[in-house]
């Protein structure tokens, strides 16, 4: 730790020539976020050093998206270095806490698949596996929301103006990756030989995030993959004056990388997007071959030494172009080559609505890919012709590869993935019954549950130190190397002082947030009032809008009822996708709701709507910890598992949920008693969607809706009004919140009545925060290593 003193105090001196007193906050950030990369990059070369030695076998871990989160707080925190250098800064006058601060998120994703494989990647290394990620270094991450009279508007994020100083350019790992062109097929004596001409070739340059872990020797790295122009600019148009047109191919080139796609669970069918996924893909895949065959000089055994996990279909592209390598440039047979490819990979499915299983039309597919497209069309014949053979062809409508002249990407993960795996219990038992039951019965034993799970050290250890120093205390037992030994707490269920320190812990945390939302939003909350959060994406099938519709209804009952409510507060935070109208019109009704209430002197006594903008990883830092209730209330059968639900039930928030992903899972763990669920389960949506739903009967039949949204007809101020919702919900409602409606105004009634009998409550948040081990990513990456990957941990 004193060489890290002298480092930082050298640094200043060498770069800004400042002395550690006469330095700013920002000179301060750059010398921490460089020095902490390069010590980690020193333990990477003594942990790369002995995974040489071992040699064995690694996992590439394939994602077009990782919510990374602030890396600094984490780095230091793993290191174990935080509490000494917040004491050496604070004596030169400094506030780790601010410099924190500084640091942007790096928003290289969307939400949950993102966030996972972040949560992942940090568990595997606190637990010694040798684990690389590849991914896109989106120079812009997901734009940052800014609300403006309650409507979202998009700005860009330019993360890397400070957020570079984490990440070391590989320039001598530099890559080609080729697109369009064309391929001709040449015969000789030593057999056929692809040639491929007139391609527009891309460079991608490597940039490397150390992942460090905690209490480990294991450092990891994130490469993140930037695409520029070979040529540079085109210097004779330069000369001749013509400047943006001599620019032109090297802007065309980083379009690639620029930025990340915002939308979730929709799939984007643009051009751009097959560039980036295969342009991230095949640099990757070139740089695992090359690695492997430098090492072993062959590839056969390639898939002995490698495995590389697809999350979600997004990197599907490395199946045809590790097959591409292996035959084009290593020359081997089209059979070897499969049986290669087949033992190599394995595929995480993370959604089963339509809309987000991606599909590829083959005219918009071939001219960009040629080569690989081929090369998945084989696969394709070949597949259907086994199909034939075994007598499974009238299941090849729902199985083929292409159809319709489309290109199922997940059709082509499962065919050639030697494992498929769900992500919570209900949603793996729906892909084998239902989204994927041919090729279950096809590929018996290939598909596999592993339930997701979170970094326990980031939203417990780092998001609340509070309640860790405390649980530290209590419990004795390091449970932040080992989540599951905080079960013990389970003893103290009955003892009211702990009951009543856990209590005092949450309203500091509440208390934090409170000064936040007021900073943010000049909305004072009451601290005594229930925090009730729904956190997430907005999406239709997360069904904020059943949220919304239910405040509606207790300001109505509180306005003209005379209803008195214990005080509650409501907390949402969300992006939409850019292009997604509803999701953008149900913000703006949260937000119109929210104002609503703040003008009305009556009913804000009792209920208040916050709406936090630009949700990302270090707000979900914020707002978990202050938590009472936790919002899960998707449509049963949609949300595949779910991952903000545990990192709210470990900070002690207790579930009001559907029996929908890891909620049926929180339910099974702390029981009946400890959760509030409600609404229709899968099998009954399933069954009611079948049997025509009709959301006008629920409407007509029911005083409550009926008034709900007629009232909210009434909310017109002159320039926006919520016909367009009201509709809406009357007329389709695919995901069926009137049916659900009465039995969440019930069960929100007892979340009510609950909460204020304090000794029953907080005992259910006890039980919550001591049931939540085995929802952590340690568990959840154990399954994967020895239930799919095989791996070991480095010796
Ligand atoms: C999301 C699901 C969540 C799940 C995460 C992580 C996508 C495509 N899927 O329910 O909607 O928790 O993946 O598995 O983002």
């Amino acid at each position: 730790m004193d060489n890290f003193a002298t480092d930082i105090k050298k640094y200043l001196e060498k770069i800004f020539g400042n002395t550690i007193d006469e330095a700013s906050e920002r000179q301060i950030y750059q010398a921490l976020m460089v020095i902490t990369r390069d010590r980690l990059a020193e333990k990477r070369f003594e942990s790369n050093k002995k995974l040489k030695e071992s040699q064995q076998k690694r996992v590439y871990y394939m994602s077009m998206e990782f919510l990374v989160g602030k890396t600094l707080r984490n780095n230091l925190y793993n290191l174990g270095y935080e509490d000494e250098i917040k004491h050496f800064l604070a004596k030169h006058g400094f506030s780790l806490e601010r410099i924190y601060n500084i640091e942007p998120d790096p928003g290289l994703g969307n939400g949950g698949l993102g966030r996972l494989a972040s949560c992942y990647m940090d568990a595997l290394t606190s637990n010694d596996y040798p684990i690389m990620g590849f991914s896109i270094l989106y120079e812009f991450g997901i734009f940052k929301q800014v609300i403006s009279d309650g409507w979202q508007q998009e700005y860009p994020d330019n993360w890397l103006d400070l957020g570079r100083y984490g990440l070391l350019y590989r320039n001598d790992e530099e890559i080609e990756v080729k697109f369009y062109g064309n391929t001709k097929e040449e015969w000789s004596s030593e057999g056929l030989h692809i040639r491929y001409e007139d391609y527009t070739a891309i460079k991608a340059e490597p940039y490397d995030l150390f992942i460090s872990g905690y209490d480990s020797d294991t450092v990891n790295v994130l490469r993140l993959w930037k695409s520029k122009a070979t040529g540079g600019f085109n210097m004779k148009l330069f000369e001749k004056g013509e400047y943006s047109k001599s620019l032109e191919s090297e802007a065309i080139a980083e379009s690639i990388s620029k930025l990340l796609y915002p939308a979730d669970d929709n799939d984007n069918g643009k051009a751009l997007r097959i560039k980036q996924q295969y342009f991230f893909t095949s640099a990757s895949l070139q740089q695992i071959v090359k690695n492997h065959y430098d090492t072993y000089m062959t590839l056969d055994n390639f898939a002995e030494k490698v495995v590389i996990h697809i999350n979600d279909t997004h990197p599907s592209m490395c199946i045809p172009e590790l097959m591409r390598i292996l035959m084009d440039e290593y020359e081997y047979s089209w059979d070897k080559a499969w049986s290669i490819t087949t033992k190599t990979f394995a595929y995480t499915n993370h959604t089963i609505m339509a809309e987000a299983l991606e599909k590829w039309s083959v005219d918009l597919f071939q001219p960009i890919l040629p080569r690989i497209y081929t090369i998945i069309r084989e696969i394709n014949n070949r597949f259907c012709k086994w199909c034939n053979d075994i007598g499974a062809a009238g299941e090849l409508d729902e199985m083929s590869i292409i159809h319709n002249n489309v290109i199922r990407m997940a059709n082509l993960c499962i065919v050639s993935s030697y494992s498929v795996n769900g992500v919570s219990m209900l949603h793996t038992e729906i892909l084998k019954k239902d989204t994927f039951k041919s090729f279950n019965r096809i590929y018996p034993g290939k598909f596999i549950n592993v339930t997701n799970g979170i970094a326990h050290r980031r939203w417990l250890g780092q998001a609340n130190p509070e309640l860790t120093r405390y649980l530290n205390k209590l419990l004795g037992v390091d449970f932040i190397k080992d989540l599951s030994s905080i079960d013990k707490l389970l003893e103290y269920q009955d003892d009211k002082a702990v009951l009543e320190d856990l209590e005092n812990i949450k309203n500091i945390k509440k208390l934090q947030l409170a000064e936040y939302i007021k900073s943010s939003t000049a909305i004072k909350v009451d601290t005594n009032s229930i925090f009730d959060v729904q956190i997430k994406r907005l999406h239709e099938y997360k069904r904020q809008l059943l949220n919304a519709l239910h405040i509606i209804y207790l300001y109505r009952m509180i306005k003209f009822n005379g209803l008195k409510p214990y005080p509650r507060t409501f907390i949402f935070s969300a992006k939409a996708s850019s292009g997604y109208v509803m999701a953008k019109n149900i913000i703006k009704l949260i937000c119109s709701i929210s104002e609503i209430i703040e003008a009305d002197p009556i009913v804000r006594e009792y209920i208040k709507v916050v709406f936090l903008e630009d949700y990302r990883v270090s707000l979900a830092e914020k707002i978990i910890p202050a938590a009472n209730v936790s919002e899960q209330i998707s449509q049963a059968g949609k949300e595949a598992s779910g991952t903000g639900n545990m990192k709210l039930m470990l900070n002690g928030a207790v579930t009001l949920g559907t029996m929908d992903g890891a909620n049926v899972e929180i339910h099974n763990a702390v029981g009946q008693d400890n959760i509030f669920i409600f609404g229709l389960s899968s099998e009954e949506v399933e069954e009611l969607f079948k049997n025509d739903y009709r959301a006008i009967d629920y409407y007509n039949n029911n005083q409550d809706i009926k008034e709900t949204i007629d009232f909210m007809r009434t909310l017109d101020n002159g320039h926006t009004n919520f016909n367009y919702i009201a509709d809406y919900l009357v007329s389709t409602d695919p995901y069926m919140c009137l049916a659900d409606f009465e039995s969440y105004k019930n069960t929100q009634k007892i979340v009510e009545d609950t909460y204020q009998d304090k000794g029953k409550w907080n005992k259910m948040s006890l039980v919550n925060i001591a049931k939540s081990g085995i929802f952590s990513a340690d568990r959840a990456t154990k399954e994967y290593v020895e239930k799919i990957w095989k791996i070991e941990k480095i010796k």
